[in-house]
């Protein structure tokens, strides 16, 4: 019997991106485990990780290719669908023009060999794609217009904090890598503060839990802001030097008093003076923002304020402190080799309103649809337009593991390896290092890395040669800019390598924006992002579920339907009970779910976890609208309200 352990790298949706050792058994993967040599994440990976072997060989997963015809998926071989696909796209290129076909690259997996995707369609001559974000783009746009540049704390640099909030972020489910410093902030006498609407697992490690209404965490940041203002306790050189915009946002605190802010924010005004106390007294305070502020209209309202309140209260350039929230995944690589400069621009489709924006495209319209690494028809706001799409199109290509919704909505599939099946460089939205990813299996059945497919599907076209080169070789020339760190092929490949990146971003108090300084946001109307609706009193909140990562599951994995709670109050006003099914309906769609009735919740909140599939009677996307941001291109998923009622 033959056992190995490789190095590798967690490459899935998640800003831990652990460090893994994988062991093997004659050929076969029989534990995934947390690196010990990870310099951050320290042997620890979350329970997914463990888990994932599950998936790995789970009799659900597709591992040859499948062509549907007349309704009717069969099994095909590589030869036969990548010679359809070769063919379609020429067919479509030569009658409608390049930009009838889309490439739609999902979040499954972002390595860097992933650049290379988008490198083939503009070897093609450059197809249509997609702008925007379903995950952090608000966030990044707000963060931008006051820093310059969002560049978050090293997760290291939180061992120099005294205090922490973490707003809208819960990383016990999310970012495990962060639990240790968060109990080793508590451990040296300092206070936890978790601000989120919904009782998440994190509530756990935090003294205080704070329930802003859902998108009023402006007004809570505002009220903060006044109470260290009027305490005298603001950074004074700051805001004199390193700042512009001051006068204009203490104008739009002065329109309002504290108590009518707490009260705009849904909160009693003993929240806002504990977090004063705690940005005052227990300095330096870390604030991590999470994606759950993103997934608003008006994000950047709130997470501006957020930063208004770091630069008031001195956390800004100082370690232990910050306003941080997420790291460029994409960043440390050589950004040519998604091709975009050997084209003139494409065609580009929003993604928060992907559904609509392919049923309007014209000139030509979307013929094809080609996606990898992402479930879109169940992750994308407002499922019922995003299938009707995709039904539309006369020929999608799906790659990826399972039969998904997505899938099932497309006339090839296209088996994936997993990351352990493959090799690559995994870089992370959570985190400074890169990390090898190292082929610690062969590849299931006939499952073909992302890599590969292309590489073949090169070969059937002119430009060939340009693609045709080994994997080494791509990653010598895509990581370059990490050669330029110090860091080589090699090292790479035996571990991870921290990135030129700073542990404590802005310390020399300069920004990368117009004025060299830290931005005030000076503008702020109030009535945006207000929107009530007597017919839906509910926000829907469609958070991370603490088991599963997105939509990755099996269709044995879900229950019957999809869990949505409610406050007990308003349960009883709906007449509804716990552990009987309900019908949730917003403006765009309903959804039968079992109602779980929960004492401690807003009343003003309906709260699921994302992430089932439709066809497995979940899907509740359906309910989302489609709109995008004010800043950022991201989508408001959370601006989506609901009523409950009984289901007959
Ligand atoms: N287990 C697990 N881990 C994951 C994922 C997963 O699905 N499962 N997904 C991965 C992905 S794609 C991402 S982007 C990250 C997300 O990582 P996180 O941001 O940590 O997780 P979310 O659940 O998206 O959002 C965090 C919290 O924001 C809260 N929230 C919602 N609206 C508001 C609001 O208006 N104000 C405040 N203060 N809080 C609000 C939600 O209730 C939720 O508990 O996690 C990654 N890791
Ligand atoms: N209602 C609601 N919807 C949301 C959110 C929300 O909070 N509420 N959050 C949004 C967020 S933050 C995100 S990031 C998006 C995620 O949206 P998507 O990326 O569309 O969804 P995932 O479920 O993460 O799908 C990723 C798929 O990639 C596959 N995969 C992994 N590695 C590879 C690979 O190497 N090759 C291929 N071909 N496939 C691979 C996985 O098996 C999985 O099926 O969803 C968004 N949708
Ligand atoms: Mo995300």
């Amino acid at each position: 019997m033959s056992t190995r352990k490789i190095i590798t790298s967690c490459t899935r949706d998640c800003p831990n991106s652990c460090g893994l050792v994988a062991t093997v058994r004659d050929g076969r993967l029989v534990k995934l485990l947390g690196d010990p040599n990870h310099p951050l994440t320290q042997g620890v990976a979350c329970h997914k990780a463990s888990k994932y072997i599950k998936r790995v060989y789970s009799p659900e997963r597709i591992t040859h290719p499948m062509i549907r015809k007349d309704g009717q998926w069969t099994r095909a071989s590589w030869d036969a669908v990548l010679n359809l696909i070769a063919e379609r796209m020429q067919t479509f290129s030569a009658e409608s023009g390049n930009e009838s076909i889309l490439y739609y690259q999902g979040y499954g997996e972002r390595t860097a060999l992933k650049l290379l995707n988008k490198y083939f369609f503009n070897l093609f001559g450059g197809v249509t794609t997609m702008r925007g974000s379903l995950c952090g783009g608000a966030g990044q746009g707000a963060q931008n217009l006051d820093f310059g540049e969002r560049v978050s704390h090293d997760p290291l640099d939180h061992v120099n904090s005294n205090s922490m909030i973490l707003w809208a972020r819960n990383p016990v489910s999310t970012n495990i890598s962060l639990v240790p410093l968060i109990k080793g902030i508590r451990e040296r006498g300092g206070t936890i503060v978790v601000v989120d609407p919904a009782r998440s697992k994190s509530v756990a490690l935090a003294d205080h839990h704070i329930s802003p209404r859902p998108g009023g965490d402006g007004y809570l940041a505002m009220a903060v802001a006044k109470l260290v203002l009027a305490a005298g306790a603001q950074d004074r050189e700051f805001l004199e030097k390193h700042a512009v915009g001051f006068r204009d946002y203490k104008d739009i605190l002065d329109r309002y008093s504290v108590e009518e802010l707490c009260d705009l924010a849904g909160v009693p005004s003993t929240d806002a003076e504990t977090l004063a106390d705690m940005l005052m007294d227990q300095k330096p305070t870390s604030i991590l923002l999470g994606w759950g502020l993103h997934r608003y209209e008006y994000a950047h309202h709130m997470i501006r304020a957020i930063d208004a309140l770091g630069a008031i209260s001195g956390i800004i350039g100082i370690p232990g402190g910050g306003v941080s929230q997420g790291f460029e995944e994409y960043g440390p690589y050589d950004q040519q080799y998604w091709g975009d400069d050997l084209n003139p621009p494409r065609r580009t489709l929003l993604i928060p309103r992907v559904g609509e924006e392919i049923l309007n495209a014209v000139d030509p319209e979307i013929r094809m649809i080609y996606v990898t690494a992402g479930n879109p028809v169940c992750m994308a706001p407002n499922s019922n337009t995003v299938a009707e799409a995709f039904g539309k199109a006369e020929f999608v290509v799906y790659s990826g593991h399972f039969m998904d919704d997505t899938a099932e909505s497309a006339d090839v599939f296209l088996p994936a390896t997993t990351f352990l099946e493959d090799d690559d460089i995994m870089a992370s939205y959570g985190h400074n290092y890169v990390g090898p990813v190292n082929k610690a299996i062969e590849p299931v059945g006939e499952c073909k890395s992302e890599f590969h497919m292309f590489h073949e599907l090169a070969a059937r076209f002119p430009f060939a040669d340009q693609y045709r080169r080994t994997v080494d070789e791509w990653l010598q020339d895509i990581c370059a800019p990490i050669w330029e760190q110090g860091g080589t092929l090699e090292m790479l490949k035996e571990g991870a390598f921290r990135l030129d990146a700073p542990m404590v971003p802005y310390a020399d108090k300069v920004f990368p924006t117009e004025t060299g300084k830290f931005q005030f946001m000076t503008e702020f109307n109030p009535l945006e992002g207000a929107s009530t609706d007597e017919r839906y009193p509910y926000r829907l909140l469609t958070v991370a579920p603490h088991g599963y990562i997105c939509s990755e599951r099996t269709m044995a994995e879900h229950e019957p339907l999809p869990v949505i709670q409610l406050n007990a109050q308003e349960a009883e006003v709906r007449g509804v009970r716990d552990g009987e099914p309900v019908l949730v309906s917003s403006p765009v769609g309903q959804v039968r779910a079992m109602l779980k009735v929960d004492t401690g919740l807003r009343r003003d909140v309906a709260l699921a976890e994302r992430g089932g599939w439709i066809k497995a009677g979940h899907g509740l996307n359906q309910l989302t609208r489609d709109v995008s941001s004010k800043i950022g291109q991201g989508t408001p998923f959370y601006e989506t309200l609901v009523t409950v009622e009984p289901c007959a």
